[in-house]
């Protein structure tokens, strides 16, 4: 009988796993554009479904098309233990966001059923919608509805830049799911996943211990002038959106650079109408504003407020400014943070405790229960970009200590 400390996971496998999935949605440049519930993404979710399956799990599509796949345990009256994160990617993402904490749990699980060993609870693998927030804003959409923080039809009805709303694409590509949302109850959750910044690399630790997540803000600002000719109209009577938003969005910049260790950014910009001979006359862009307090956020947040209608009035335009999405900071339970140290301290690789810059579904999930994070390092710390990449060494480290820290957590 396989006894709890020598369940190995198999890291080929898992590298396998990546490489094959990688190609649903894959790019030329070696990275993934796997849009939430696009035909890519259908085709991911098709295949994770029938592997867990063939495990021997049960899967089940809640109504905002979330992905439970449960294998019983020796008693199955105790709730599972859940590994999860998501499957969608950024348009320029890379092979391993998201993607490594879902198939990471699927090789710990496929370890389990290989070397006959039998948890006490049952276990869960998870794929949460819409993670990005990239097509369908906010972030961490469907994972949030699962706690609580929107609703159903909100997340229904969040529409892309195209038109096409969340609810349409799920029911298009078949997931949007019978089963209730909130009705796959687990009693902890771990999520696996790369870093997405340089601390691991730069100190050479392979495991990092995840505390908690920074406070993060998502904005959407439409700046008012007039469209003219570039041509015929003199400097002075313009009213130009553009140079208004350009210096909005240096300023933006600004209020990160003053508050570091906090972050500023407008990742999202459509000018229009876009015309090399028209002045712009509007412009709509998107402001992204974390820190891992929440009082200098909300400092953050004024001094965005203040500055956005000021630059307007110097140049006579109008402005709209809405914050859509606000998620505080959020600490991990001190018990699973323990089981992560000691299934690192197990295998043997160096850890380092920190807090999540990037925002994951571990965020909401932790208000629901409890819930941490393993982070292990991406190359030159890069990610939301088509050259991400960790190796077959640290993909194997990671699943090796989500499987020992799940393992941990069933026998305590
Ligand atoms: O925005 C984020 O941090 C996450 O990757 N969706
Ligand atoms: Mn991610
Ligand atoms: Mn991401
Ligand atoms: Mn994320």
């Amino acid at each position: 009988m396989t006894s709890k400390s020598n369940l190995t996971i198999n890291p080929q496998r898992l590298w396998d796993a990546l490489m094959e999935t990688a190609k649903y949605g894959g790019t030329p440049k070696g990275g993934i554009k796997r849009l939430t519930v696009s035909d890519e993404d259908k085709k991911v979710r098709d295949w994770f479904k029938a592997q867990c399956e063939a495990l021997g799990c049960k899967v089940s599509i809640d109504s905002v098309g979330n992905m439970f796949a449960v294998r019983p345990g020796k008693n199955n009256t105790l709730q599972p233990i859940a590994m999860g994160s998501h499957l969608d990617t950024q348009p320029t993402g890379g092979k391993f966001d998201g993607v490594l904490g879902v198939l990471g749990a699927l090789e710990a699980m496929r370890s389990i059923v290989d070397l006959g060993y039998e948890t006490n609870a049952p276990l869960m693998i998870v794929n949460w919608t819409n993670e990005e927030g990239s097509r369908f804003a906010p972030a961490m959409l469907c994972s949030g509805v699962y706690a609580g923080v929107f609703t159903e039809d909100y997340a229904y009805s969040r529409a892309d830049r195209d038109g096409i709303t969340l609810g349409e694409e799920l029911t298009r590509i078949g997931y949007k799911g019978t089963e209730k949302v909130g009705s796959h109850k687990f009693q902890a959750m771990f999520e696996l996943h790369i870093e997405q910044g340089p601390i691991l690399e730069a100190e050479e630790k392979v495991i990092g211990v995840v505390t908690g997540v920074q406070g993060m803000r998502w904005y959407e600002v439409t700046v008012k002038g007039q469209s003219a000719h570039t041509g015929a109209t003199p400097m002075l009577l313009r009213k130009n959106a553009l140079v208004g938003a350009a210096r909005m969005i240096e300023a933006i910049n600004q209020i990160g650079l003053d508050h570091l260790p906090g972050v500023a950014s407008v990742g999202l910009i459509e000018n229009q109408p876009n015309s090399r001979n028209v002045v712009p006359g509007e412009v709509f862009f998107t402001v992204d504003l974390r820190h891992p307090d929440e009082t200098v956020l909300d400092k953050m947040e004024k001094a965005y407020q203040e500055v956005i209608p000021k630059i307007a009035k110097e140049l006579k335009l109008e402005v709209e400014e809405k914050r859509i999405w606000k998620s505080p900071a959020v600490k991990f339970a001190a018990d699973l943070i323990d089981c992560v140290r000691h299934g690192a301290d197990q295998a043997g690789f160096p850890t380092r405790d920190m807090a999540s810059g990037a925002g994951h579904d571990a965020a909401y999930i932790a208000r629901v229960a409890p819930t941490t994070m393993i982070f292990v390092p991406c190359l030159g710390g890069l990610s939301h970009n088509e050259e991400e990449s960790t190796t077959f060494d640290e993909c194997g480290a990671g699943a090796q200590v989500l499987l020992n820290a799940v393992l941990e957590y069933d026998r305590r």
